[in-house]
C-alpha cells in the first residue's frame, strides 16, 4: 500500500448498521458513521449536548486530564453563539493580505531551509514548526514563543506513547495562566489582552473563560494542523504530476485543500452527550452516554461522494464534514485552510519532487475499527524546482 493511501476502516459498519462501539475509558461510545447521520446530529443540540463535563465531548475523553471547559467549544446555543460572536472576527483574520503575507513569508522560509537541508522528518521537523510558528500569527505574539509550543511536541495533552497525560496537560495550563497574568498587567494586542477586553453579556470575559478559549485554540489547532500537513506532503511525494498540475492550474489549489481535508479527515470524530433516552439507526441510547460524529467515516460515505477513496484533486462537490458541521463547525478553519492553501502554492513554486526514504504510520485504535490517521514520523527529500 503506498504510504499516502489512508483505507476507510468504517465502511462495512457504515453500510451494515451505520453505527460502531468503542470502549473509551469504560465511557464507551456510539459512533455515527453516516453522513446523513452525523450532519443531522450535529445539529441536535438538546439531544446531543457538547456543553456536559470539560473534557468528555473529547475521544479519548480528556476528564481526566482536564477541568477548564473550552470555549466555545464546549457550550451548547444559545450562549454558544454568544460566546462565538466575541472570537469569530479575531479568527477570519487569516483572511488579511497582510496577515497571509506573513504567513506566506513564515513557509517560504521553512521550505527554503528543508530543500537545503537534505532529509527532514516531516512531522517534528516541519510540520510542528510551520503549525508552532503559524500559530503566532493567530495569537498575535512574538515568534520567539514558538520555540517553546516546539518544545512540547505534537500533542499537548499527549506523550510520546500516546496516553493522555495530566503532567504534560499542567505545561499547557501553567503557560496560559502565566500568559494570562502578564496580559493582565501589560495589555497589548496580543489574543490574551483581546479577550481579557472582550464585553460577554455585559461584563468582561472571567480569566477561566479566556483559558478556555486559549487551551482550545493550542490544543484543538495541533496535532490537527500536523496531520494534514504531512499526509498531504505524503501524497505530494507519491503524486509528483500533482505539483506540475498545482503549477499549472493554481485555481484547483483551494478545491485540493478540501479534498486533503475530506481524505485524511485529520480529526476522526467528536463526540456528544446524549441528554434523554433516543435512537440512532434504529439503535436505542441512553440518557448521559455518548455518541460520536465520525466525520472521517462521513467524509468515505459513497452515497454523497463519488469514488470516496480516491483523491481527486478538484472535486467538485465536496460537502465535507473534516472541519465538523453546524454551529460548532471548526473556529480554526480559516487559519487552516490558509496555512493549507500556501503550503501547497510555496511546494509547486519551489519543490520538483518529493521522496519518502520512510516512515511510520499513526493509527488509532478505536477498539471495532483500526484507522490511520497520520505518521509518528516520515523522513523525505525535497528536490529543489530549477
Ligand atoms: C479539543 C479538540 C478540539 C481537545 C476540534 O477539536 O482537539 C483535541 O486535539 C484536543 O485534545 O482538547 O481541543
Amino acid at each position: 500500500m503506498k504510504k499516502s493511501e489512508f483505507p476507510d476502516p468504517f465502511e462495512k459498519a457504515r453500510l451494515d448498521k451505520g453505527y460502531g462501539k468503542m470502549n473509551d475509558q469504560d465511557d464507551p461510545v456510539t459512533m455515527l458513521l453516516r453522513h446523513k447521520d452525523v450532519r443531522k446530529s450535529a445539529h441536535n443540540y438538546k439531544t446531543f449536548q457538547s456543553g456536559a463535563q470539560p473534557g468528555r465531548i473529547v475521544v479519548p475523553s480528556e476528564v481526566n486530564i482536564r477541568d477548564t471547559r473550552q470555549i466555545p467549544f464546549e457550550v451548547d446555543p444559545p450562549v454558544h453563539g454568544e460566546y462565538r460572536a466575541i472570537v469569530e472576527p479575531w479568527f477570519k483574520r487569516p483572511l488579511q493580505p497582510e496577515y497571509q503575507e506573513k504567513l506566506s513569508e513564515q513557509i517560504s522560509n521553512l521550505v527554503d531551509e528543508i530543500i537545503n537541508n537534505g532529509t527532514v522528518e516531516v512531522v517534528n521537523g516541519f510540520a510542528l514548526p510551520l503549525q508552532s510558528r503559524a500559530l503566532t500569527l493567530l495569537l498575535n505574539t512574538p515568534f520567539s514563543e514558538a520555540e517553546t509550543w516546539i518544545s512540547w511536541g505534537t500533542h499537548v495533552f499527549r506523550s510520546e506513547g500516546e496516553a493522555l497525560d495530566g503532567d504534560k496537560a499542567n505545561i499547557l495550563y501553567n503557560y496560559i495562566d502565566e500568559q494570562i497574568e502578564r496580559a493582565v498587567k501589560e495589555p497589548g494586542d496580543d489574543m490574551y489582552s483581546v479577550l481579557l477586553s472582550s464585553d460577554f453579556q455585559g461584563r468582561k470575559l472571567t480569566k477561566e473563560e479566556v483559558k478556555g478559549v486559549m487551551v482550545l485554540t493550542f490544543a484543538g489547532g495541533r496535532d490537527t494542523v500536523i496531520n494534514a500537513v504531512t499526509n498531504s506532503i505524503s501524497y505530494l511525494a507519491e503524486h509528483p504530476e500533482s505539483l506540475e498540475r498545482f503549477r499549472k492550474e493554481p485555481e484547483i489549489i483551494g478545491k485540493a485543500v478540501e479534498e486533503f481535508i475530506r481524505y485524511f479527515s485529520p480529526l476522526t470524530q467528536m463526540g456528544r452527550v446524549v441528554t434523554e433516552d433516543t435512537q440512532v439507526c434504529e439503535h436505542a441510547i441512553q440518557a448521559d452516554s455518548r455518541i460520536s460524529l465520525c466525520w472521517a467515516s462521513a467524509n468515505r460515505d459513497a452515497s454523497v461522494f463519488e469514488n470516496p477513496n480516491e483523491i481527486v484533486l478538484d472535486r467538485k462537490i465536496n460537502p465535507h464534514v473534516g472541519f465538523g458541521f453546524s454551529h460548532h463547525n471548526c473556529l480554526g478553519a480559516t487559519h487552516a485552510r490558509q496555512i493549507l492553501k500556501i503550503l501547497l502554492s510555496t511546494l509547486a513554486e519551489k519543490v520538483a519532487n518529493i521522496e519518502i526514504v520512510d516512515g511510520k504510520e499513526n493509527i488509532e485504535d478505536l477498539d471495532e475499527f483500526e484507522r490511520k490517521v497520520g505518521f509518528d514520523q516520515i523522513n523525505v527529500k525535497f528536490k529543489k524546482l530549477t
